[in-house]
């Protein structure tokens, strides 16, 4: 795992979720803690999925929650005012409603179909992203089924970030694919 961190940064990767579903609670704090000390040394962002605690022991930059998750008030009376909390939404009503709660980016997604996450919400398309940036006032961050090929499109409909698994980590050359992705991100922000 850390391994994968170390090349994705290598490669451009400005933002680092730890994501693991299995994994005991202890074990994602010595992960987390050494992810923090590499993301640091790259000046990158560290999140940690799901756990207001686990962000705290880690000294992450932030923690991201699901609609399952608990709820984001709570999250943020664990982690204080500054650290930050993003919150994934897969509906209209979800983006609509995350304006009310102290959170600093939403997810949206799954843009596209994706194996990566079992998922019981529908593909929300690039239309969804497209709205959201008309409509939504939080920063955007597309996921879900994106490829570098896909990249221009959700950039185009408006996403301030882009966060991927597959693509990047099935990927042989680990750094050379981030490279490849943020430059295809870059580029597609600047048309
Ligand atoms: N969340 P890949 S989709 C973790 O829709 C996750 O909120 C989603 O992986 C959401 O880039 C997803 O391999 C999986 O499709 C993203």
């Amino acid at each position: 795992m850390l391994e994968t961190v170390a090349a994705a940064l290598k490669g451009g990767i400005r933002v680092i979720q730890l994501r693991d579903k299995n994994m005991a609670f202890e074990d994602l704090v010595a992960v987390g803690r050494e992810i923090r000390r590499l993301t640091r040394q790259f000046g990158a962002t560290f999140i940690v999925n799901d756990n207001p605690y686990l962000a705290i022991e880690t000294d992450a930059d932030g923690v991201h929650l699901g609609q399952e998750d608990i709820p984001v008030e709570v999250a943020r009376d664990i982690v204080g005012p500054d650290m930050i909390i993003g919150l994934s939404t897969h509906t209209r009503e979800q983006a609509l409603m995350a304006q009310l709660l102290p959170v600093d980016y939403i997810g949206v997604g799954p843009v596209y179909a994706t194996n990566t996450k079992s998922s019981p919400w529908p593909v929300v398309g690039t239309e969804m992203v497209r709205w959201a940036r008309l409509t939504v006032s939080l920063p955007l961050v597309a996921i879900g089924g994106i490829t570098a090929d896909r990249v221009p499109e959700v950039v185009a409909a408006g996403a301030h970030n882009i966060a991927i698994i597959r693509d990047l980590m099935s990927a042989s050359d680990i750094t050379a694919r981030a490279a490849h992705l943020r430059q295809i991100f870059e580029q597609s922000r600047a048309a």
